[in-house]
């Protein structure tokens, strides 16, 4: 017998426990070096941004000075970041990648 749930509902009913993880968002920084180019192209590389979106995040940071590329679970904003700033360091540019809690 189950009172919490009135009338024609004696029989416990299996209620899914949704649990959401945390969410990062992934922010790119401005910097008076790397070339805008650049920073599309990682935004289309790591990001799946199309060009014009792209365009559009990268001009963002660029006037704002920071902006967000994405957001996801803690891992694969880590894993972003890494791969973002081993990319820009690879290839000699200062642009840098960080996350934050969204
Ligand atoms: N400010 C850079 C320039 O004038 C362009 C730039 C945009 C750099 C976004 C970093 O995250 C960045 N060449």
């Amino acid at each position: 017998q189950n009172p919490e749930r009135g009338p024609g509902l004696a029989v416990e009913e299996a209620r899914p426990e949704v649990v959401r993880p945390p969410l990062y968002q992934v922010v790119l920084l401005n910097d008076d070096f790397t070339p805008m180019d650049f920073v599309v192209v990682v935004l289309e590389t790591f990001f799946n941004l199309d060009r014009e979106r792209a365009t559009q995040v990268m001009l963002h940071v660029h006037t704002r000075g920071k902006g967000v590329c994405g957001v996801f679970t803690r891992e694969v904003a880590e894993t972003k970041v890494t791969q973002v700033n081993e990319f820009s360091r690879s290839h000699q540019h200062p642009l840098l990648c960080t996350m934050e809690k969204a």
